[in-house]
C-alpha cells in the first residue's frame, strides 16, 4: 500500500466515484448464472403443456423465482420425484441454485413446465423464457433465453404422460 501524502487529485476523485457507480449498477445475469444445454420438448398435436429443461451454474447463491414464455401462458417449476411406484410432479415456488454446483433440469426430474401452449411445439422451433433471479440480497435480475425445441427420445420425460 502507498500512502498518499496529499489530497487526491480531482480526477482520481473523479474515477473513484465512477467505479463506485459501476460497481453498484444492477447484477448483469451473465455476469452471475451460466446457462446450457437449454431445450424444450417436442409437443403432439392437440397437446397444451410442454416441459424445458436446462442446467444452472451460478458463482453465488440465487434462487430462480419466475419464469415466463412467449409460446406459454404460465411456467411453472417442477420437481418429479417416484413416490409408491408413482411418478409424482410437485410446483416449486422458487429453485434454489447453489453457488458453484450445477442445478440439472432433465427429463424424469427438475423440470420447467409450460402450460397453454400458444402453438404445438415443434423440432427446430426456438422458444424465448425469460427467468427471474433473485439474489441474497434480495435483489433481482432477468435472463432471457433462447430455447431449441428438440425431439424427446421416449425413455423419458414424455408429459403426455403425466397429469396434472
Ligand atoms: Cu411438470
Amino acid at each position: 500500500m502507498t500512502t498518499l501524502k496529499q489530497p487526491l487529485p480531482r480526477f482520481i476523485n473523479t474515477v473513484i466515484f465512477t467505479l463506485l457507480v459501476i460497481c453498484t449498477l444492477p447484477t448483469q445475469a451473465q455476469d452471475v448464472v451460466q446457462v446450457d444445454h437449454a431445450w424444450a420438448g417436442e409437443t403432439h398435436a392437440g397437446q397444451t403443456v410442454g416441459a424445458a429443461y436446462m442446467n444452472f451454474l451460478s458463482k453465488q447463491d440465487i434462487t430462480l423465482t419466475h419464469v415466463e414464455s412467449d409460446l406459454a401462458k404460465t411456467v411453472e417449476i417442477h420437481s418429479m420425484s417416484m413416490e409408491n411406484n408413482i411418478m409424482k410432479m410437485r410446483m416449486l415456488e422458487s429453485l434454489p441454485i447453489h453457488a458453484g454446483k450445477t442445478a440439472k433440469l432433465a427429463p424424469g426430474g427438475l423440470h420447467l413446465m409450460l402450460f397453454d401452449l400458444t402453438k404445438p411445439l415443434s423440432q427446430g422451433d426456438i422458444l424465448h423464457l425469460t427467468l427471474t433471479f433473485s439474489t441474497k440480497d434480495r435483489s433481482t435480475f432477468k435472463q432471457t433465453l433462447k430455447v431449441p425445441v428438440k425431439r424427446i427420445s421416449n425413455e423419458h420425460g414424455d408429459h403426455s404422460h403425466h397429469h396434472h
